[in-house]
């Protein structure tokens, strides 16, 4: 059989099956390997009603559209597969835009299916649509997003669907939107339905690196004094972590990361000295400043990973950038050499380039010297604070008991705020891989809890363990009730400080230059007892307040195969190891 494609009129073979478009949609998803769809219904109805009978893919109705497009940023970072949410068109279009921010700034592949209002009822004040205009809430998504189509007719729904993930998961992966007419959904069509399966994962389509210009940073490289490599989320993306450390090994490189970067090198190993920037270890940032050449891979020197372009230092530090994206090379940094490419390729290329200039492995037991040095230092200043029996309870001897707990391939959630710092800076990664990971691309509040959920369902049965604050759990609470109607056992700890403690302690020393403000109105919150709450909404709820009882919570928690939220009272009046405060009153 042969149908005419409606827009070009050119005739399109097609051995195709009749069905509807939201079953397309649907057949579209399965094909491409995806197992879950995050959202709340709307004008979207024809496609919430194929779920009916079908669990090859599920539907996981969120509580609202923001922690749908957090559930599936969340369920992409662990899985390796793109995450799709859907939304109908306004309100749920503009909930569904602060999560696909986060995807935007963290590059992770999440594929956005809203919906549209049929054109006869255009400008005619129907609701949902702002007053006279017409594709508004199409539009709301276009800053965050790679791409985005409108899909009028039923014959391109599965074809469009389809580049949604060629585009989402290939050069710098990034969400993506396919917005649904509702012809599209409701009329019936001849499909052929298939996917092709290398965009099914990400990344996708790896770009290799140009040959020269990799020869020309591994001379930078062996003639370096005190190079550092600074590791960012492209080196975890690409799963480059044994090329890395061989690296590293062959020629004596000290290896700081990115936040996003966590996960490509055990923090015990003897050259790792931990996240570097803004929410950093001491021993990351002495070595990254120290530095006369800097190799940035995978990273985007952005204002976290570089103490706010401070570190390395401009003009004192050889720079040496390779990423995926060539619009990232040079941005911040007087580049000696940048090469646009996959981390993996790229770090594989430069061992073999080092390998004709230095044949034997390079072992200069000086720079591991150092590294000891300084992060046996940064361990002996924290330590105290680890094993601290106050109450409040110190964050410190909460991350320390984490540490102790958890097993080597649990995945970790640091919301945004003090959360993420605390995992980043006093959380060791044990072994490498994708498990570490944060709400700091967009710094979106309430990320944490729904991108635990997501990170659950593509781990069935790994410890998924999630920090968030109590003023971001504010933003995402009623996801505990999805956790419990699905019984998706990730657990979640508050660090309750009854506050947005990062906020406040900004306006008690910044609001006046030199001087400390006394008042900080508009942060505290009354206190609440989250555990309490968590009970209600059908989770395991624990209160913790004193040190000794963490352990047994963790272990309940994670003991009852069930959603679990761990109310952590902390010491408000920790100031975490952030650079944005002075290095006197904050802590290591
Ligand atoms: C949606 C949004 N609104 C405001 C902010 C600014 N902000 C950054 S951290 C923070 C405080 C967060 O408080 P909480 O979650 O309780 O964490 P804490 O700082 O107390 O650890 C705020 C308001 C933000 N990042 N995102
Ligand atoms: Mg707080």
């Amino acid at each position: 059989m042969s149908i005419s494609d409606p827009f070009r009129g050119t005739p399109m073979p097609s051995n195709g099956v009749r069905m509807r478009g939201s079953k397309a949609v649907v057949e579209t998803l399965k094909a491409h390997g995806t197992e879950y769809l995050f959202g709340v219904p709307g004008s979207t109805i024809p496609l919430f009603a194929e779920f009916a009978g079908r669990d090859d893919v599920k539907l996981i109705l969120t509580r609202d559209e923001r922690g749908a497009a957090c559930m599936a940023d969340g369920y992409a970072r662990i899985s390796h597969k793109p995450g799709v949410c859907t939304a109908i068109e306004g309100p749920g279009t503009t909930n569904l835009l602060t999560g696909i921010g986060e995807a935007w700034m963290s590059s992770i592949p999440v594929i956005a299916i809203t919906a549209a209002r049929t054109p006869t009822e255009s400008a005619k004040n129907p609701i949902m649509f702002c007053r006279g205009r017409v594709y508004d809430t199409f539009d709301v998504l276009k800053p965050y997003t790679k791409w985005g189509i409108q899909v009028h007719h039923p014959a391109r729904v599965s074809e469009l669907i389809s580049r949604a993930y060629a585009i989402s998961t290939t050069g710098r992966p990034g969400p993506v939107q396919v917005e649904l007419y509702p012809d599209a959904m409701y009329q019936e069509w001849d499909f052929d339905i298939a996917a092709d399966p290398q965009y099914s994962t990400w990344p996708a389509q790896r770009v290799w690196p140009d040959p020269e210009k990799v020869k020309a940073a591994a001379r930078l490289l062996v003639n370096a004094k005190r190079p550092v490599i600074i590791a960012g989320g492209g080196v975890v993306r690409a799963s480059a972590w044994e090329e890395l450390i061989a690296l590293a090994e062959y020629l004596s490189i000290p290896v700081a990361t990115s936040l996003f970067g966590k996960g490509s090198i055990p923090e015990k190993h003897p050259l790792a000295v931990g996240v570097c920037g803004i929410h950093s270890r001491l021993s990351a940032n002495q070595t990254v400043e120290d530095a006369d050449l800097a190799l940035f891979i995978g990273s985007n020197t952005d204002m976290h990973t570089t103490n706010k372009w401070t570190s390395p230092v401009p003009g004192k530090t050889t720079v040496i950038h390779i990423d995926i994206d060539p619009e990232e090379i040079g941005r911040n940094y007087p580049t000696e050499v940048g090469i646009v490419s996959d981390a993996k390729h790229a770090l594989a290329g430069l061992i073999l380039a080092v390998k004709e200039i230095v044949p034997e492995k390079r072992h200069l037991q000086e720079r591991y010297d150092v590294v000891k040095k300084r992060v046996d230092a940064w361990r002996a200043k924290i330590l105290p604070d680890q094993l601290s029996d106050a109450t409040p309870i110190k964050p410190q001897r909460l991350m320390h008991e984490i540490s102790k707990f958890l097993r080597p391939d649990a995945i970790v959630l640091g919301d945004l705020s003090f959360s993420s710092i605390w995992v980043n800076v006093h959380y060791d990664t044990p072994i490498p891989g994708p498990f570490i990971t944060y709400a700091r691309g967009f710094d979106l509040l309430g990320w944490g809890l729904p991108a635990s959920l997501g990170a659950q369902l593509a781990a069935p049965g790994r410890q998924v363990l999630s920090l968030i604050g109590d003023g971001s759990l504010g933003y995402c609470i009623g996801e505990l009730e999805t956790a419990a109607r699905y019984n998706i056992p990730a657990v979640n700890i508050v660090l309750n400080n009854s506050t947005l403690g990062y906020e406040k302690f900004l306006i008690k020393y910044y609001n006046q230059p030199g001087k400390i403000t006394e008042e900080q109105p508009g942060c505290d919150y009354t206190k609440v007892d989250y555990a309490a709450v968590a009970r209600a909404f059908g989770c395991v709820g624990i209160r913790v307040e004193h040190p000794s009882e963490i352990r047994p919570a963790l272990e309940k928690a994670f003991a009852s195969g069930r959603p679990a939220l761990i109310d952590v009272v902390i010491d408000a009046d920790v100031i975490p190891p952030s650079t944005f405060f002075d290095e006197s009153i904050r802590s290591a």
